[in-house]
């Protein structure tokens, strides 16, 4: 998309209050305007959340492209959950991000949105296929079992968007990220991926002076990428990637961890001494999943990522100075307090005849 083709039009970020769209937030309120990963002079950026409209319903979604008329959409809303939370509501996880997807690019298409980029993930790809995963592979053979509902209703969208353009010429593309972590992630105990679940049960492991359990193995490999370096990479797929074809974001193959390596990380950076066990009666999932990030280093020219070390680090630092505002699966503690930790509110500087609410990317309820 051409800088002449989004000034003074809105993009519209789904999911903005969860754990990468309050990393793009963040990275649109603190990078400078017209910079690489900023907002551009005259975008209007809104970043929406459930209460702003369910988009499991048909209804309250075209209200929203009604009431917004993006230009562009970076879709990142839906039901999102660690192997245990999956492994437990298939069924869930397809229904409701099959309905969350088709609603938006449904709405998309009849209010001529020029470019949607949706959200998938790498266990997409089929669970038996030659390493690494690469774009060209998804639909090669089923998933792994564990996640096979969201699996499915992610790969959906791949399908949708293929088909967008052949029966309608849209430009809907789609990103797939790998596991992700950061501040403003879910730290639920149970339901939460690995990186929170373990940082959350290891601080609670000191606090308490109780062992730190680390569920499974420890052996499965994963690759993990920071949610600033993923949110940078979605700005620029929004300014240079118009391809219908999916997009790998990954840090390089050459850099999975095991289970045991991360909680070994977390284990440093929370400073805990106490007894650390392994309980092998729970769930490895996938043994791993290695993506290749060729297209994308070759597309982009080299993106340096946050090592993940340094990332970690800010992650904890930042879970246990919000412990209270965070999302811990004792919300109702943080709603006691004033509500859930939030990223900073980009400024809002309106350019003439432009609505001063959302412009320069506020959130749409402020
Ligand atoms: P998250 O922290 O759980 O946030 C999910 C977001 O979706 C929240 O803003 C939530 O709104 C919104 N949402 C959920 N159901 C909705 C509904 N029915 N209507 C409207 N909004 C709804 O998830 P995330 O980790 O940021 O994930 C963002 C995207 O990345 C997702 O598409 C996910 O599939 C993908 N992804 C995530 C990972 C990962 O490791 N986290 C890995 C690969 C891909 P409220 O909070 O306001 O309810
Ligand atoms: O992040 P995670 O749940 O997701 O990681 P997946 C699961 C791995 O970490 C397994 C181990 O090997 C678990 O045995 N593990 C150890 C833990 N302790 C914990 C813990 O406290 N919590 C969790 N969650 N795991 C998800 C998919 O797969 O990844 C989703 O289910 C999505 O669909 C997401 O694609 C990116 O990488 O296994």
């Amino acid at each position: 998309m051409s800088s002449s083709e989004t000034q003074y039009q809105t993009i519209v970020v789904t999911g903005a209050s969860g754990l990468v769209g309050s990393a793009l937030k963040e990275v649109i309120a603190t990078e400078p305007v017209d910079s690489s990963y900023g907002r551009r002079t005259g975008e209007r950026w809104v970043f929406l959340r459930s209460s702003d409209g369910d988009l499991r319903d048909l209804a309250q979604t075209e209200a929203i492209f009604e009431k917004y008329k993006p230009v562009a959409v970076i879709h990142l809303a839906a039901l999102v959950g660690g192997l245990f939370n999956n492994m437990k509501h298939n069924l869930t996880f397809m229904r409701d991000n099959i309905l969350i997807n088709d609603n938006v690019l449904w709405s998309a298409y009849k209010h001529d949105t020029k470019k949607v980029i949706s959200c998938l993930s790498t266990c997409v790809f089929p669970d038996k296929v030659e390493y690494p995963l690469t774009e060209t592979k998804i639909h090669s053979g089923p998933p792994h079992s564990s996640n096979f509902g969201y699996s499915h209703a992610k790969r959906l969208v791949d399908v949708q968007n293929r088909a967008y353009k052949d029966e309608f010429g849209c430009n809907f593309t789609s990103a797939i990220p790998t596991n992700v972590f950061g501040p403003y992630d879910n730290f639920d105990l149970e339901d939460s991926h690995v990186i929170p679940g373990l940082i959350h049960k290891c601080y609670l492991a000191k606090k308490n002076g109780t062992p730190f359990v680390v569920s499974g193995t420890g052996k499965p490999l994963r690759q993990f990428i920071y949610s600033f370096d993923l949110a940078k990479l979605f700005i620029w797929m929004l300014r240079e990637y118009d391809s219908v074809e999916p997009l790998i974001l990954s840090v390089g193959e050459d850099e999975e961890l095991s289970i045991k390596e991360v909680a070994d990380a977390i284990v440093k950076e929370v400073g805990f001494t106490g007894e650390y066990k392994f309980d092998t009666t729970k769930s490895d999932g996938q043994f791993r999943k290695p993506a290749s990030n060729d297209k994308l280093q070759s597309l982009i020219g080299g993106y340096k990522f946050k090592p993940f070390d340094e990332a970690l680090q800010h992650t904890v630092k930042w879970f246990i100075d919000n412990y209270d505002f965070a999302r811990t699966g004792f919300e109702s503690s943080a709603a006691a307090k004033g509500g859930r930790a939030q990223p900073k509110e980009p400024e809002a500087t309106a350019p003439a005849g432009i609505n001063a609410e959302t412009t320069g990317g506020v959130h749409a309820a402020a």
